[in-house]
């Protein structure tokens, strides 16, 4: 096998550890690693599972770390490429990432910043308006935010809607971009049946790539995505190829998941890590 020489880059991401249920870094250290990129991590919390479907989860709260993890890199001298903020667990993390970012991200380096809270209409458990209102703060700090429609919505206060327009998925993007995110990409937008796609806009252009939706819908599909889309910017790929590679790749997964009724709390993205390389090639 030839050795692949490409410009390698090492990107820090920060969110949770459910350490069953296929989300936010169990899924975003071994995706990012496919890419071909040096992964780097803050775990903010440690959860048994994740919190959507089952009961009783254990959860150790992880703030306190986060600024003595930074000053130790600071002492070091730890930079990064890129830092992709996923699933977090309180306001303060929220102020740390931002903190976090500003201190450790090189010249040019990408903030991408997925506010994973929200889906189909509602918060997820555990959060509230007070978290919301702080994750507008970091949304505005983002050169890249990914959220689902949802989750834009609870951050600029548009009304949730189930069908739509290009000119209601427009205004949902300006108002993001109005918070301080240099570009948005909205995912799960759909404008016709049996379709659904990524939006992405930075007030001047846009892009809209359409994918085939998926009967049912699976949970840990936003943690895939905005992983895949990190992995695929760091590799030098552009915002909107990496767009849709990382849309192809999660539409792969779904496929690869759907039918067992058993493998209801995530997405079977390993077996599929293959082709998101090949992807990259
Ligand atoms: O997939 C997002 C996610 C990440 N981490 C935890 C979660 C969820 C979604 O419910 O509960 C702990």
């Amino acid at each position: 096998m030839s050795i692949s020489k490409y410009d390698y880059k090492r990107i820090l991401t920060v969110q949770d550890i459910s350490c069953v249920g296929q989300c936010s870094l169990t899924v975003a250290l071994p995706i990012l690693s496919a890419c071909g990129v040096e992964t780097a991590v803050i775990p903010s919390a440690v959860l048994s599972t994740h919190t959507a479907g089952f009961k009783g989860f254990t959860f150790r709260d992880l703030t306190g770390d986060m600024p003595l993890i930074l000053e130790h890199w600071l002492r070091e001298g730890i930079k990064f490429d890129g830092m992709y903020t996923g699933y977090l667990g309180s306001e303060t993390q929220i102020d740390y990432c931002i903190e976090i970012a500003a201190k450790t991200l090189k010249d040019g380096a990408l903030l991408i910043v997925d506010p994973a809270m929200a889906d189909n209409g509602v918060l997820y458990k555990g959060f509230d308006n007070d978290f919301v209102k702080a994750m507008r703060k970091l949304v505005g700090k983002a050169d890249l935010a990914v959220p689902n429609l949802t989750e834009a919505c609870f951050l600029t206060g548009n009304d949730y809607r189930e069908t739509y327009d290009k000119d209601y998925i427009r205004k949902v993007c300006a108002d993001l971009l109005a918070l301080g995110a240099k570009k948005v990409v909205l995912t799960g937008i759909g404008f016709e049946e049996g379709f659904t796609g990524v939006f992405v806009s930075d007030g001047r252009s846009e892009y809209y790539y359409r994918h085939e939706k998926l009967p049912g819908g699976c949970h840990g599909t936003g943690d895939v995505y905005a992983s895949a889309f990190s992995g695929a910017l760091m590799r030098g790929k552009t915002v909107e190829e990496a767009a849709a590679i990382a849309a192809d790749y999660t539409v792969l997964c779904i496929k690869n998941t759907m039918g067992d009724k058993d493998h209801w709390y995530g997405v079977k993205f390993e077996p599929v890590l293959p082709a998101l390389a090949d992807m990259l090639k």
